[in-house]
């Protein structure tokens, strides 16, 4: 089945924030502070009011004024000892001081968008700048600049989780530790639609509607309406056609505050769309983790017990999830598919003068991920074993299912050794020395890397999220209304950006009621006409959104049932509904399912005292826990050893997502997964200076993967273990490829370069990175040739 809603999209007829206009629309264009780290001195903004078109200028002093409250985080977690979070108040506009480049302190309006940009370059703000911390290293050590006076040595959290006694014990009596020191590169999430926001709050009306280019419509309701004081339900957010978001959109962010507080206070209607620079410097970045890890090992390379200690750079505020992302999240999938029988982590969340870090695609599982690739493959090598066979040797046997992690989760299902041995069987890995040697020969360096990787998909359920911390809950709603000529409309909380859900979501209902596609229309992102729902992130649509639709559909048979009785003239429990029938069991007397949409709502021959006219229901789910989807990807590169240039030459994937309701959209999201996560192996690097600036703030500096990095992607889904506590049996597909591939293609290159003796390079493994490793190898190689 092809997704339906590409033609609209392919044809230029989307319909984005940017193509959404009011008669009378105000632009809003923002001024950022130039610096990392400052105290605002003063803002001058008259020259700007006297700017052609200017309507008015506002700073974070009229916001204060009008008692506009802090952007709060959406996940408070508790630290060790239970000891809360360090939460330091950010304003959607700055007040007295900006601790991150780019942190909006002003907002000029005017009649046009160019107006307001040349008018904003008028506003005079001074700066007393400060010194600035950037790298999570340094945030914690003393005589760093400091960010916030609630947080004292920077520090946030510090989080820990698992059996630190019994893990020193073994570290201490094993036959081998593997010891590991990374870093988790820090990456900038970059959709093809840069965010936008428009609010309209029309005279006369109390409703404000604000238009975002959001994943999760109800959360930035409760936002706005909390900061501006208003009821919820005077706040409508819509999210129409999304860009993308990559998790990055799923945030709560400063502009849709300012700009649905101007719109109130102007009663016209605001819009602000980022430019792809501002996009740089006002976006959340992702991962930016420093890690120490050591693997307890027996002399046959059983995984004895794993010690985990990370610095995870929160950047200047904690942002929605910024705090639960590399504490709860990450934390919980150290076990990965491996039988580790101790595990202990310590996370310490630092702030610096950074923008802020958050969920980016896969958020928190590609650096669990990537960490215990790393150490397996480091403790292979070390013992003189075969990478794969240490894998083997460790992994989570299908029989041990349900699997209880020393860190926290249990695993409902999974065949991990079946999908690694098919991944290892299709990559023809047992044959890889022969295409090694074919390839030295040529004067190129060959490689093979391996990564297995378990994904916590549909965070769940909300009690649990609850006690740790999270201040929404974690269910998902679904209402299916039946039009009286048998067609539906599906309303749900989830948000499509780009995963395809016009397509799935409507195959789920035409499966279940047997009605045409072309007769479902599926409605997202509107909170005035959706039922209250959680959003699109953490993979979560289809386990989480999808099982509430089926439920709702289920609800749909059963009253379908109780009419088709009615008119049937037979008992409720006689009824059976298959392929959009109902008929009485045994007999050839049955309606279709227009028949009972049609009396339904018209109700001419209803017994209305038992049965109520009309057939809509919503049916909401909250899940027992999470949908483990897991896999196995193998890569090969080659590598010039001259530029130190990587080449995919090979991808195989296998995945376990459950059942799958859509295999070429599965595919198309483990695709696009794969590509970003080649984007953080290869070439993507957030870099600021010691200053705070940031180096990469433009695609020339901040390099995408582009279609020739990829080489042809070999994916198989094997769905023998569909996920036994939701109605669908599936687990999440839209964040596996990014989790698996930057530690598959790392373990390439490691792979390609141990015969020169490289061990060890951090992401991304530039062509720069690679030569210098070469380099340094044979430099190190030669000195121990001289002594
Ligand atoms: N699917 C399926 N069968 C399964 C699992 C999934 O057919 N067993 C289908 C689903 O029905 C859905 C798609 O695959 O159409 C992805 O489903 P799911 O795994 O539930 O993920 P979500 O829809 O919740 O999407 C979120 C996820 C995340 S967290 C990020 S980040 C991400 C991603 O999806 N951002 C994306 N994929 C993206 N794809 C695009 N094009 N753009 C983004 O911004």
């Amino acid at each position: 089945m092809r997704r339906v809603e590409d033609e609209r999209l392919l044809r230029g007829l989307g319909r984005f924030v940017a193509d959404v206009a009011f008669a009378g629309e105000l632009h809003g264009a923002l001024v950022r502070s130039p610096y990392a780290h400052a105290i605002i001195s003063g803002i001058e903004t008259s020259r700007a009011c006297r700017a052609p078109g200017v309507v008015a200028v506002f700073t974070g002093a009229d916001l204060a004024a009008d008692g506009v409250g802090p952007m709060r985080a959406l996940w408070a977690i508790r630290g060790v000892d239970g000891k809360a979070m360090a939460e330091p108040p950010r304003f959607a506009l700055a007040r007295e001081r900006v601790r991150h480049l780019g942190e909006p302190v002003a907002i000029v309006i005017a009649q046009t968008h160019q107006q307001a940009l040349d008018a904003a370059e008028l506003v005079d703000a001074g700066y007393q700048t400060l010194p600035a911390v950037i790298d999570a290293s340094a945030a914690a050590v003393s005589g760093a600049a400091q960010l916030h006076d609630s947080a004292p040595g920077n520090v946030c959290f510090r989080w820990a989780r698992g059996d630190e006694a019994a893990v020193r014990t073994a570290l201490k009596t094993a036959a081998h530790v593997a010891r590991l020191s990374l870093r988790n590169n820090r990456l900038i999430g970059a959709a093809i639609e840069p965010r936008a926001v428009l609010a309209v709050a029309e005279p006369g009306s109390k409703k404000l509607t604000l238009y975002s280019s959001t994943q999760v419509p109800h959360h930035i309701r409760r936002y706005v309406a909390e900061q501006l004081g208003l009821p919820e339900a005077g706040v409508r957010v819509i999210a129409p056609d999304v860009g993308g978001g990559f998790g990055y959109k799923g945030k709560h962010y400063p502009e849709e505050t300012i700009l649905a507080w101007a719109a109130q206070r102007l009663r016209r209607p605001v819009k602000w769309v980022a430019s792809r620079s501002e996009s740089f410097v006002s976006d959340n970045q992702g991962r930016d983790h420093l890690t120490q890890a050591e693997l307890a090992l027996d002399a046959r390379g059983n995984f004895l017990a794993l010690r985990v200690e990370t610095v995870a750079n929160l950047g200047a505020y904690v942002s929605t999830f910024g705090a639960a992302i590399p504490s709860a999240i990450y934390s919980a999938l150290l076990a990965g598919v491996y039988r580790t029988p101790a595990i202990f982590v310590r996370v310490t969340g630092v702030f610096t003068n950074t923008l802020p870090t958050d969920a980016y695609r896969g958020a928190g599982r590609p650096e669990a991920c990537y960490v215990l690739e790393r150490l397996a493959d480091r403790a292979a090598n070390e013992l003189g074993m075969d990478r794969a066979e240490i894998r083997c040797r460790n992994l989570i046997p299908a029989a041990a299912m349900p699997y209880k992690t020393p860190i926290g989760p249990t695993y409902d299902c999974g065949d991990f050794p079946k999908v690694f041995a098919r991944a290892l069987e299709m990559a023809e890995y047992a044959a890889f020395a022969k295409r090694r040697a074919t390839a030295s020969r040529a004067g190129v360096l060959r490689g093979i890397g391996l990564a297995c990787y378990v994904e916590s998909s549909g965070v769940a359920p909300s009690r649990f999220a609850g006690a740790l911390g999270a201040r929404t809950g974690f269910f998902e709603a679904a209402s299916i209304r039946v039009q009286p000529d048998g067609g539906l409309q599906a309303l749900l909380g989830t948000h499509n950006h780009g995963q395809g859900h016009a397509t799935t979501m409507a195959q789920i209902l035409c499966e279940r009621l047997g009605v045409p596609l072309a007769k479902i229309e599926i409605v997202e992102g509107d909170t005035d006409v959706v039922p209250y729902g959680t959003g699109t992130f953490g993979s979560r649509s289809i386990a989480v959104g999808g099982s509430a639709l089926d439920r709702a559909a289920g609800k749909i048979v059963a009253k379908g049932k109780l009419i088709a009785a009615h008119l049937l003239e037979a008992s409720p429990t006689d009824i059976d509904f298959a392929d959009g029938t109902f008929a009485v069991t045994g007999t050839d007397r049955r309606l279709s399912f227009n028949d009972v949409a049609r009396a339904a709502n018209l109700a001419h021959n209803l017994p209305l005292e038992t049965l109520e006219p009309g057939l809509q229901e919503t049916a909401v789910y909250d899940p027992p826990a999470f949908a483990f989807s897991n896999g196995a990807h193998v890569c090969e590169v080659e590598i010039d050893p001259l530029t130190g240039e990587t080449r995919i030459v090979g991808y195989w994937a296998v995945d376990d997502v459950g059942t799958v309701i859509n295999p070429i959209i599965v595919e198309g999201q483990l695709h696009g997964g794969i590509a970003q996560g080649l984007g953080q192996a290869l070439r993507e690097h957030c870099v600021y200076d010691g200053a705070g600036q940031l180096l990469s703030g433009s695609f020339l500096d901040y390099a995408l993967p582009r279609a020739a990095d990829l080489s042809l992607i070999q994916s198989e889904l094997d769905e023998s273990q569909p996920c036994t506590h939701n109605p669908l049996g599936a687990k999440g597909a839209g964040e596996a490829g990014t989790i698996a591939a930057p530690a598959a293609i790392v373990s390439a290159v490691l792979d390609a370069l141990a015969p020169l003796g490289v061990t060890d390079i951090d992401m991304p493994l530039t062509p720069e990175a690679v030569w210098r490793a070469i380099a340094a190898a044979k430099t190190a190689t030669r000195a121990i040739g001289r002594s």
